[in-house]
């Protein structure tokens, strides 16, 4: 009875840290005013602490839209959606950073999903849209040849172990994401993220998602250009190793 009672006591700090870590929302946008009034009503903002809009300077009242809605916008200074992650991230400070795309893509569903993985032993979590379980309305047989050939490409060479390693609908502890040292990259950010959190051996773990059709707008990846960008990362990320660590060379 005191062996229970003793160990109850013993979990009140970790509880404690747990409800006292902050969680921020960072929404990456770039002319989606369709899926951003679409989506608005779906995503459970009460979760977080502190939500940020982190945009490429849209032209068509998305900046407009989330700004009437009460949030902080934030124009990022260097086009790309890397910039926008690493842009994004400087600007918050939350422990626990989620990052969501408005586009249709990614189901607003999965928020708390995400959030309650990443609060266990993890580092990385990602929404996959290629495990058990997992569903994809939006990826062509091209997209989906390629995303598992990059996937198991950064498994094979460091050891990432993950079925889906692109998929942006994801979430990271801050100081695991700044270990990472990301460049303002334009599309190979999660990639590169995934290749180099294997090489420190985090902790990844993959929940499986529905990816749905984009609602509105249009694609700003183009599936070669983004192709070819994952081969360049890739050779420098095999030839870099772990030299993008603080103290080393700063990878840019
Ligand atoms: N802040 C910011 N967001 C961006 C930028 N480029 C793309 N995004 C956002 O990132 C998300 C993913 O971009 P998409 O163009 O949809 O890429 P994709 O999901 O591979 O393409 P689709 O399958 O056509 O949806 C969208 O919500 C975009 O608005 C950028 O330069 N800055
Ligand atoms: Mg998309």
């Amino acid at each position: 009875m005191y062996g229970s009672f003793y160990e109850k006591i013993k979990r009140i700090p970790s509880i404690l840290l747990l409800l006292m870590t902050k969680k921020t929302l960072l929404l990456l946008t770039f002319n989606e005013i369709n899926g951003s009034e679409a989506l608005y009503d779906k995503i459970p903002f009460n979760l977080f602490d502190e939500i940020y809009v982190i945009d490429g300077n849209s032209s068509d009242g998305t900046i407009d839209f989330w700004k009437e809605k009460g949030h902080n916008v934030i124009i990022q200074k260097i086009p790309g959606r890397g910039a926008a992650f690493v842009e994004g991230v400087e600007i918050t400070t939350g422990e626990h950073i989620l990052f969501f795309s408005p586009d249709g893509n990614e189901d607003p569903e999965d928020i708390p999903k995400l959030l309650d993985t990443l609060e266990g032993d993890c580092d990385l979590v990602i929404a996959s849209r290629f495990m058990k379980g997992s569903k994809s309305d939006d990826a062509t047989c091209f997209r989906r040849f390629g995303n598992n050939m990059f996937t198991f490409l950064v498994n094979l060479f460091f050891r990432a172990k993950v079925r889906d390693a692109v998929n942006g609908f994801r979430a990271i502890k801050r100081d695991k994401f700044d270990k990472l040292n990301l460049p303002p990259s334009k599309f190979e950010i999660e990639f590169q993220m995934t290749a180099r959190a294997g090489k420190l051996k985090y902790t990844i773990i993959e929940i499986p998602t529905h990816e749905k059709d984009r609602i509105g707008g249009y694609s700003k990846a183009g599936s070669f250009s983004v192709g070819f960008s994952y081969i360049k990362v890739l050779f420098r990320e095999i030839f870099i190793g772990k030299r993008f660590l603080k103290g080393d060379n700063k990878d840019e």
